[in-house]
């Protein structure tokens, strides 16, 4: 039994537990910077760290909706440390655009905080390949845009630099019709898509069987003139 659970991988427990209520404390505010931090996200020093263990999920989220129909740039850094369980990276981190504003409850293993819903948009940084749960995931470290939950990729890019424990520079244009990214300075996807014209943003990053610590810096979003 261990061995088949290990053989189907985190996202496999996922699938069994992303109904589970995740976050014993649930809210920590910071009304100056207009966004709160939820579940595992933990600041220090300026970093905030969104995982380090099993089954973890940790949310960093604007607390207001964005103007997508103007079209918003966010930007931030990110670094993903070496883990431990059935894999040495799991699950990644997504910036989510949904009409609801995300609360305490969120999935963790692959669906990295998307909630099911079509309006429910995102960019994920899939460092787990999902195995059999997940028959559309790529088998390596991606990058994607995702609609829905995680069988969304709407379009794709390998990315294995992802795990080199190094930061990274991620920058997102965001409007009602199209998502773009950049990565360290290189654009890597661009999809058209349908948004609503108020989407909240948050940026999570969860765990599941298997885990590593995930961490961003230098959260900004304006508004695209
Ligand atoms: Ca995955
Ligand atoms: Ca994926």
């Amino acid at each position: 039994m261990i061995k088949k659970i290990k053989r189907l991988g985190a996202a496999v427990l996922a699938v069994a537990c992303s109904c589970m209520v995740l976050f014993a404390n649930p809210v920590v505010a910071n009304a100056a910077a207009k966004y709160t931090l939820l579940g595992d996200a933990a600041k220090k020093n300026g970093v905030i760290t969104l995982t380090r263990n099993y089954w973890e999920s940790g949310v960093f989220r604007y607390n207001q909706a964005s103007n997508i129909k103007k079209g918003i740039t966010l930007q931030y850094q990110y670094k993903m440390i070496k883990g431990g369980g059935i894999a040495d990276f799991a699950d990644g981190i997504t910036v989510v655009f949904s009409k609801k504003r995300m609360g305490s409850k969120q999935t963790t293993g692959g669906y990295v905080g998307l909630d099911g819903k079509k309006t429910t948009y995102g960019v994920e940084f899939d460092n787990y390949f999902d195995d059999d749960v997940n028959a559309s995931d790529p088998k390596y470290p991606h990058i994607a845009i995702m609609r829905k939950d995680h069988d969304g990729h709407l379009a794709k890019k390998k990315c294995t630099k992802m795990t080199n424990q190094k930061w990274h520079k991620v920058k997102i244009v965001a409007k009602k019709n199209r998502i773009t990214v950049y990565h360290d300075g290189n654009k890597v996807l661009s999809k058209n898509v349908n948004m609503s014209d108020k989407m909240y943003v948050a940026i999570v990053g969860s765990t599941g069987a298997a885990y590593c610590t995930q961490r961003i810096k230098g959260v900004s979003l304006k508004a695209n003139k």
